[in-house]
């Protein structure tokens, strides 16, 4: 053994909290790539997302999970299924909260994320994310309150938008993580395929156009996929819907919606793929998708084995 086979450390890391605390963005954020999507609405990450941070002498392999909820249908039974996965896999669990709804005492304590980590046992760091939005002084009194949560390992204020902290974040794991091979090739970031991506972006674009139920009621369900060496890739995509009347929301006066959908999808998966891209969207409805487990299976919200 190489003397750097004696050091290096490689293990996983779980992000995991309430809807909308900046989970995704921390991990884009550490990744210096955007692998997981992010918006202004709650429950947008559906599945357990894979980030794979590679240094010289270690490989952290974040999990990205939907927020922490009591499941009130089988797709976010599902999701809870991904979160708990996460954190049964984790070296080092991640709880993160909102610093701006710990200050406000919008915060609640008896939260299913907190259940969560009590029932796990594990390494656990509080990460107190948004701290942008803070003043200094707002802290110290902040840090009193939370710490009666849980005995957390690490105490850790970030800001994942600005990126404050977020080296010290890494840091300070590195202390936790195990010497260890790397789980996996350190040239690639994650494990997923290029479709699951490209479905993810056209749903993040959902998430921005669309208001209420639509895009909680969406999957994105990519059907052809072919790279052309010469001319455009060539992307075929569904668009699931679960009840006809949705429809003509998602189309819009004249297709007006869809082509405008489809248009900024475009371009964002071109960024992404560092190619053009001939972008055909198709709109379906699959009567109660969400709540019927061979639908789930089909749009890829499996349980792995
Ligand atoms: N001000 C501020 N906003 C943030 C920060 N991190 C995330 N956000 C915003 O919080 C919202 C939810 O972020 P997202 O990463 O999707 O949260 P998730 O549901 O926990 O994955 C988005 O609008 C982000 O831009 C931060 O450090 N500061
Ligand atoms: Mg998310």
């Amino acid at each position: 053994m190489t003397e750097s086979q004696n050091t290096f450390r490689s293990g996983y890391v779980a992000l995991i909290g309430e809807p909308n605390v900046g989970k995704s963005t921390l991990l884009n954020s550490l990744l210096k790539q955007k692998i997981s999507i992010v918006t202004n609405k709650p429950q947008t990450t559906r599945h357990k997302i894979l980030g794979i941070l590679n240094g010289s002498d270690h490989q952290i392999v974040f999990l990205d999970t939907p927020g922490i909820i009591k499941p009130k249908y089988l797709l976010q039974e599902m999701m809870m299924h991904f979160a708990s996965s996460a954190v049964a896999d984790a070296d080092v669990v991640l709880l993160l909260v909102d610093a701006e709804k710990v200050k406000d005492k919008t915060y609640d304590k008896n939260n299913e994320a907190i259940e969560k980590i009590k029932a796990a046992n594990k390494t656990t760091f509080l990460v107190i994310n948004k701290i942008d939005l803070l003043k200094k002084q707002e802290l110290l009194p902040m840090l009193a309150d939370l710490q009666s949560l849980f005995p957390f390992d690490e105490i850790i204020p970030i800001s994942a938008l600005t990126n404050f902290n977020t080296n010290e974040l890494v840091s300070t794991l590195l202390k936790y993580i195990p010497v260890n091979p790397p789980y996996f090739d350190t040239e690639i970031v994650s494990d997923a395929q290029e479709r699951f991506f490209v479905s993810e972006m056209i749903r993040e674009i959902i998430f921005e156009q669309y208001e209420q139920e639509i895009p909680y009621s969406t999957t994105v369900d990519i059907t052809e996929f072919k790279e052309r060496e010469l001319g455009k890739y060539y992307i075929a995509a569904d668009i699931v819907l679960e009840r006809n009347s949705q429809k003509g929301i998602l189309i819009g006066k004249e297709g007006r919606a869809l082509k405008r959908l489809g248009s900024f999808a475009r371009k964002s998966i071109e960024t992404f793929l560092g190619h053009a891209v001939f972008l055909d969207l198709h709109v379906k409805v699959r009567e109660d998708w969400r709540g019927n487990q061979n639908w789930l299976d089909r749009f890829g919200y499996k349980k792995e084995e």
